[in-house]
This record gives C-alpha cells, structure tokens and sequence, in this order.
C-alpha cells in the first residue's frame, strides 16, 4: 500500500525533496539554474539556438551578449556591405540594434547584471515558444510581418500581391521584435539587393561570421532543395521562423544559420 502511494507520487515526492535540497544548499540553485532548469525545450532546440547565440550575437565570443556585441556587429556588417551611416539599410541596423539590445535586456536578464547569457537567451526562448504565450502574441505578430511585407522596398519580383498570403502562411510564435530581425537578415545576406539570396551571397556573409565555405555550401543547398528553390524574402522569413519554432529534425529552416550537424 505504502509503496504503491510511493510510486504513484513519485514525481510530486522527488519535486519536495529537491526543492527542500535546494533550500537547504543553495548552491544546488546555481547548480540547477544553469544546467537543468530550461526543461520547456528539447535538447535539439537548445543545441540550434545555442549555435545561433555563438554565432550570429556574441560576436566578441565572451560567451555574454552585452552592448559591445552589437557595436562590433555593426563596424562589421557595415565594413562587409560598404553601408555608409547614410545608406537606409544602415539606419535601419542601428535602429533595429538598439531595440533589439533594449528588448533583450527587458525580456531575457534575468540577474540584472545587463548582459545576457546563453541561460538567459534559452530561458528567452523557452517562455517565447510557450504555447499560451506564442496565442497571445501571433496576431500581433502576424499584422507586424504583413506591414513590413508591404512596406519593403525589395519587394520579391514574382510574388507581386502576394504578400498578405505570404505572411498567412508563415509559422507563428516569435517575439514581435523578429519581425524587424529577419527583414535585416535578408538584407545582409542580400548583399546586390535584387530580392533573392544566391548561394555565393549566402556563403560570403556567413565566412565572416567564421562558418566554413564548406559547411554554408552545404546548408544552402539543404534549405534551397539542392539550389532548384529561390531564396526570396518570403521564404526567407518560412525558414528563419522555423529555425527558431521547429522541434522537427526535418525541417529545412533549421540549416539556414549554415550549422549542418545537429
Ligand atoms: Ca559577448
Ligand atoms: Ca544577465
């Protein structure tokens, strides 16, 4: 009787006994903080989002995202496409790193301390793809996705009126702050702004972020169906999204930071 109580409780049993261990030891808190405590993402999801963190954020590799990260990015990609301050893509980077930075801090520092580690931005992440957040937040989202749609000026050429379908179609549950993220993350990549990113574009922007020619080769042809499907804004946007949202191994947004091993 006793052991059938034990063993139907088991899980409630083993929760006290933690939570009065950590009570009691609190280093046990540190310890569980940073190791075990992002439990509303699978080990898969956490792998791409960490390679995201070190790749494409903290770019001085003192495994933080501070302010001084997005000051390198930006003499970085500003040196990589010849923006000068003037050029409206450059505006538009230092505008969108400042919210970005702002929104960070706001969202994901938990400690306070101004600077977000890695724990911080998969706690990030892990309270984002919640389902009853991810309700609350897709139509915002999807009105902001359509509005940048429409308003971009390198507008993909063969989709002319499509837009709204396009933005409808897209996955959901993504911070409001992604929509202006990935229209700059075209742009990057777009580097002859014609409106679609070629494999050489993609392959270039993505060595100086030290991915190996190689390893960006093979991505691109992944998440481009072997080159035969046109990287344009639109589908742009169907695979960043589903980079961050997708827990399926098959998915093809999941290659589009260049990472081929998972
Ligand atoms: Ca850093
Ligand atoms: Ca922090």
């Amino acid at each position: 009787m006793f052991l059938s109580f034990l063993l139907n409780h088991a899980n409630i049993i083993m929760n006290i006994i933690m939570e009065a261990f950590v009570c009691c030891f609190p280093c046990t808190r540190l310890w569980n903080r940073h190791y075990n405590r992002v439990s509303g993402l699978s080990e898969f999801q956490k792998h791409k989002l960490r390679h995201d963190f070190e790749t494409f954020w903290d770019l001085n590799k003192t495994k933080l995202l501070e302010g001084s990260d997005f000051e390198l990015a930006k003499k970085q990609i500003s040196a990589l496409n010849n923006w000068k301050d003037t050029d409206p893509r450059y505006r538009r980077m230092d505008r969108l790193f400042q919210d970005l930075w702002h929104q960070l801090v706001f969202n994901a520092d938990i400690d306070g301390d101004n600077k977000i580690s890695s724990y911080e931005w998969l706690k990030m992440w892990e309270k984002n793809l919640d389902r009853e957040e991810i309700k609350e937040n897709s139509d915002t989202f999807m009105k902001e996705m359509k509005k940048r749609l429409n308003a971009i000026s390198i507008q993909p050429k063969d989709t002319a009126g499509g837009e709204a379908d396009a933005a409808d179609k897209m996955s959901k549950g993504l911070p409001m702050w992604m929509t202006d993220y990935i229209l700059y993350k075209f742009e990057l990549f777009d580097r002859n702004n014609d409106g679609v990113i070629t494999m050489d574009e993609y392959v270039h922007v993505l060595k100086d972020f030290r991915i190996p020619q190689e390893q960006s080769r093979k991505a691109f042809l992944k998440f481009s169906e072997e080159d035969s499907r046109k990287v344009d804004y639109e589908y742009f946007c169907e695979l960043t999204i589903e980079f961050y949202t997708s827990n399926c191994r098959l998915s093809k947004g999941n290659f589009i930071t260049g990472q081929i091993d998972f």
